[in-house]
């Protein structure tokens, strides 16, 4: 099933809460951090998949939800936990919609920004996802 969800021990005392990410809290070594905020009403934003890129998302204030499709599975997922990644492994199409107006979605990814990695249409995906399962028997 497409969606994983990694639980991150928060460090908490009687002044708040902390959370690090570290290379083995998310399970892979990190290239680059973005973040996503300020997102407008009603966007959907994502609508693509990367052939090689691995990446985790925390929705760190407010909450937005990721439809993620494996070629062979759609499922959907709201992230409203700080204390909650969701694992993006590549060749998995996403979806990301209903931003609260305070979101702020943190993405910790494994490469550096690569535009060549990214599959923007949906028939190209199945048609990669198809291959590869090919090459697999
Ligand atoms: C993903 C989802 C969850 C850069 O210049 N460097 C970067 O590292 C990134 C991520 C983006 N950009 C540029 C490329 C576009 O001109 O920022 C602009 C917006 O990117 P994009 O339209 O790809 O944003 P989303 O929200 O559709 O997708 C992003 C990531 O690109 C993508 O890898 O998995 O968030």
């Amino acid at each position: 099933m497409p969606v994983k969800l990694i639980r991150f021990t928060p460090r908490g005392d009687e002044r708040g809460s902390l959370v690090a990410l570290e290379d083995h809290e998310v399970g892979f070594p990190i290239k680059r951090v973005y973040h996503i905020f300020h997102t407008a009403s009603g966007v959907t934003r994502g609508r693509h998949a990367h052939r090689d890129l691995r990446q985790v998302a925390v929705a760190v204030t407010g909450r937005c939800t990721f439809l993620l499709d494996d070629g062979r599975t759609r499922e959907t997922v709201t992230l409203d936990d700080p204390t909650t990644g969701l694992i993006i492994s590549s060749m998995v199409w996403r979806e990301m919609s209903d931003f609260s107006p305070d979101c702020v979605l943190l993405v910790l990814a494994d490469r550096n920004y690569d535009e060549a990695d990214y599959i923007r249409d949906y028939d190209q995906f199945r048609l990669e996802v198809e291959r590869l399962s090919e090459s697999d028997q």
